[in-house]
């Protein structure tokens, strides 16, 4: 039936009696929401099936993103918005006395990643989808998602988070898709004569069950699949597994999400699950290549895998086993099938997340893609001998001092290698990975990484959305590079005030969600001042803590400047369980917090709030509400940064290093509508090879900055001297690693400037409406439009005309 409010309105009180036998004034939001869900899923359905029906029959090279990590927040908005419901919806509800914001407040959080890697794996579905392209999601289906963060005196605390506790509307389990993965255990190489056959021995078998989530696309009909998978015991191997331990072990195997960016514990689980996946998800793909006829010979030109950072590299060996031993391919053709299908994304510098894998732990978790690996890196060298020094053979590799190296891994055996910004693809080409760049120039190529403004502007701010609509009209909605149009209205006060207002409300909305979380009453006249990601040393989260205690300070002393704005900071961050130095920035900034908050002298000049548990749905209540965005990463160490684009498209200011995507946020809006202060990245290299940073002497030499600095050791923060005392060591004795000291004055001066340019709203307006202006043209859809045309070759599907789904 086609959809309408009236038609809809019955459908919804007919499933709900279906499904619980209830009235909805008798209905529990939970209930409203499953019944909901419901419906959405039993409409788009029809649409997932035709859409791979049709990659199959147009034979569709079809791509499959690899990832450890997805981040997708909450689906039931976004599914509504691209089936082209959401406002019809709302409506219909609100004539049954439901406020459908509130439904959508129930749904937890699909929080299987840590922070950008994972939430750009997941913008990237949606962009797929929406582009019309052939391409899939392929990770774990963890039990439990990132864990959930809460502060006790001032501490991270971790609990877990059962995010599938009360059901999973979105997914559907397959059984008969699933597969068998083989880990552990020994190998035997048997000739056969045209072949060597691998004969398994006490290896156990794991049975992989998919479920898949439709990815709806925005407004296309095109419904694409994130195929996430389940270990469970498979029957044939029951009886092998006679105690709870042996059972729970393979449980375990997908039951959490490992922090990234921390040193981990488990390492040899973290490597069976990156195996597990990847395999399940190779075996499935090749699995269903085969059943349409293809010849193996060809699955270059119709598949691609991409390795989304290091995690899935174990891929390249994976689809050589699988060529070599089950397909009876020769190596050599195997190889240009593998190298063909692979492509790679690395996603940071920082060594410690630049896998690397002792090889008696590879042997534990599958002998056979050992023996793969080191066949690989033995012809590798070989290849290479003669053609290239000796030194530089030895750096590029894969197995080096008993270790495989991920990273040269998966940028030998596949065809593409890209990094996520300019700044960050630059580096690895000149640095990082220079001796591959050498090797392989035609492989390097830069993806500037990019948000979905569906997400981030359409759904979490409809303030903003409506005054676009009315200013320039509704393109933007399709295609967000048209919010370029807005630039013509710079000097248009009605438009100006538009924003303005706009900002005003979530700004109030936002004010009234801190008070109910953490009883902090802030008001909405202060700059909203906010820093959102992943708490690490290099992001320097520090650096803000010090500057809120250098105003602190000031005030106190009584030494504000005339045109000094009122803040309230917004910190939302986690840090890895295990990563003891961010633990003890959270404690210092949460103390921070309670000493300038509580102080009757400070008053609403400053407030300092530090949201628990940061996660998609939380960042979609602060963006919108943000004054000033934080990107004050040390140059050279944050790959891209992606909340720098969901903020400067909710119309923040960018306090920035030329670090990452800042540095192109910078090229579009120009460098008066930004604040730019710190180190270069040149300049950070410059001391890296001189050796000349003494941050000693920063303390030593600067009033300022000993002021600001004893205050964490000198009982003026209370309750956190041995939080502190480590944060003081590490910048004065043990030399300032990401250069917090060399940067504070240039930090403090560009919010002094801030201050001047707020004092000036018409000015700051203005500014802000060309970074709305230009936030538009970070639009995943245009990333991965370039991926599609550069490194994959997959082009959409003829376009069809497509109205709302019916229902
Ligand atoms: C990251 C980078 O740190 C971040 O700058 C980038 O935006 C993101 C997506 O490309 O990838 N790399 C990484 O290991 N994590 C990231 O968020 C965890």
């Amino acid at each position: 039936m086609d959809f309408n409010k009236e038609v809809f309105k019955e459908k919804f009180k007919n499933r709900l009696d279906e499904k619980y036998a209830l009235d909805v004034k008798d209905a529990t939001p939970q209930e409203l929401y499953l019944t909901l869900s419901s419906i959405v899923r039993s409409s788009y359905s029809r649409y997932w099936r035709k859409t791979w029906k049709k990659y199959m029959e147009d034979g569709k090279k079809q791509i499959y993103y690899f990832s450890i990590e997805f981040l997708p927040g909450r689906l039931l908005m976004s599914n509504l918005l691209n089936m082209g419901w959401l406002e019809t919806v709302r409506d219909a509800l609100k004539d049954l006395d439901i406020d459908l914001d509130e439904i959508a407040e129930v749904e937890k959080d699909m929080a299987l990643g840590n922070g950008g890697l994972g939430r750009l794996a997941s913008a990237f579905m949606d962009s797929l989808a929406s582009d019309g392209l052939p391409g899939n999601g392929n990770g774990i289906r963890y039990r439990y998602g990132l864990f959930k963060q809460k502060f006790i005196d001032g501490y991270q605390i971790e609990l877990p988070n059962e995010w599938l506790d009360s059901g999973n509307p979105w997914e559907i389990r397959r059984e008969s898709k699933s597969v068998t993965v083989r880990l552990g255990g020994k190998v035997y190489l048997v000739d056969r004569g045209n072949y060597l056959e691998p004969v398994y021995e006490d290896a156990q078998l794991i049975k992989a069950v998919p479920y898949d989530t439709a990815i709806v696309g925005y407004k296309n009909g095109t419904v694409n699949t994130m195929r996430l998978w389940d270990a469970e015991i498979p029957s044939s191997e029951e009886a092998k597994y006679r105690t709870i331990e042996q059972r729970r072990e393979v449980e375990d195997l997908v039951s959490v999400l490992y922090p990234d960016d921390s040193k981990e514990s488990g390492r040899i689980l973290r490597l069976k699950q990156e195996y597990f996946f990847v395999s399940a998800g190779i075996q499935s793909i090749v699995r269903h290549f085969k059943k349409y006829n293809k010849s193996m010979n060809k699955i270059g030109e119709y598949i691609g895998i991409h390795i989304n950072d290091t995690h899935p590299a174990m891929s390249v060996a994976e689809l050589m086993r699988i060529l070599v031993d089950e397909e009876h391919m020769s190596w050599d053709d195997a190889w240009k099938q593998t190298v063909a299908v692979m492509s790679y994304t690395n996603h940071t510098i920082m060594a410690e997340a630049l896998e690397k894998w002792p090889v008696h732990i590879m042997q534990q978790v599958q002998p056979r893609i050992l023996q793969i690996i080191q066949e690989i890196d033995r012809r590798f060298v070989e290849e290479k001998q003669g053609k290239y020094a000796r030194d530089m053979i030895e750096r590029t590799r894969i197995i080096k001092d008993n270790q495989v190296r991920m990273a040269n891994l998966s940028i030998i055996g596949s065809h593409s290698t890209n990094g996520v910004a300019k700044l960050h693809t630059e580096l690895l080409k000149d640095d990082v990975l220079h001796d591959f760049y050498v090797m392989y120039p035609e492989r390097f190529n830069n993806k500037t990484n990019g948000i979905t403004d569906r997400r981030w502007l359409q759904i979490a701010n409809p303030e903003l959305s409506k005054v676009l609509d009315k200013a320039i009209g509704t393109e933007w909605r399709q295609d967000p590079t048209k919010l370029q149009k807005l630039l013509k209205h710079q000097n248009d006060n009605k438009v100006l005030n538009q924003i303005a207002n706009a900002k005003l409300k979530n700004k109030e909305r936002l004010a009234k969600f801190i008070e109910k979380e953490t009883g902090i009453k802030v008001s909405t006249d202060a700059i909203f001042d906010v820093q959102i990601k992943r708490l690490h040393a290099y992001k320097r989260q520090l650096l803000k803590l010090m500057h809120i205690v250098k105003l602190y300070l000031d005030i106190k002393q009584g030494k504000v400047a005339s045109d000094f704005q009122p803040r309230v900071f917004i910190f939302g961050a986690k840090a890895a369980p295990s990563y003891y130095y961010a633990k003890a920035i959270i404690k210092c900034i949460n103390e921070v917090a309670n000493m300038v908050n509580n102080d009757p002298e400070i008053g609403d000049k400053l407030k300092v709030v530090f949201l628990e548990d940061y996660r998609v749905s939380l960042a979609e209540k602060i963006i919108p509400a943000a004054n000033i965005s934080e990107q004050i990463s040390l140059a050279s160490k944050e790959a891209s940064g992606t909340s720098n684009m969901k903020l400067m498209l909710n119309g923040a200011l960018t306090v920035a290093t030329l670090d990452g995507a800042n540095i192109e946020i910078k090229d579009y809006v120009g460098e008066d509508n930004i604040f730019i202060f710190g180190l270069t990245k040149d300049e950070v290299y410059d001391y890296y090879n001189n050796g000349n940073y003494h941050s000693y002497d920063y303390y030593n030499n600067h009033e300022e900055i000993r002021r600001v600095l004893n205050a964490f050791v000198d009982g003026t923060i209370p309750n956190c001297q041995a939080e502190g005392q480590e944060i003081f060591d590490s910048l004065t004795k043990y030399n300032d690693e990401y250069f917090v000291l060399r940067d504070f004055e240039s930090y403090v001066n560009i919010q002094e400037m801030v201050d001047r340019t707020y004092s000036n709203k018409r000015h700051w307006n203005q500014m802000s409406l060309v970074n709305i202006a230009y936030g538009g043209m970070f639009s995943s859809d245009d990333t991965i439009k370039r991926y599609a045309e550069d490194i994959w070759n997959i082009s959409p599907l003829k376009d069809e005309k497509h109205g709302t789904y019916s229902l």
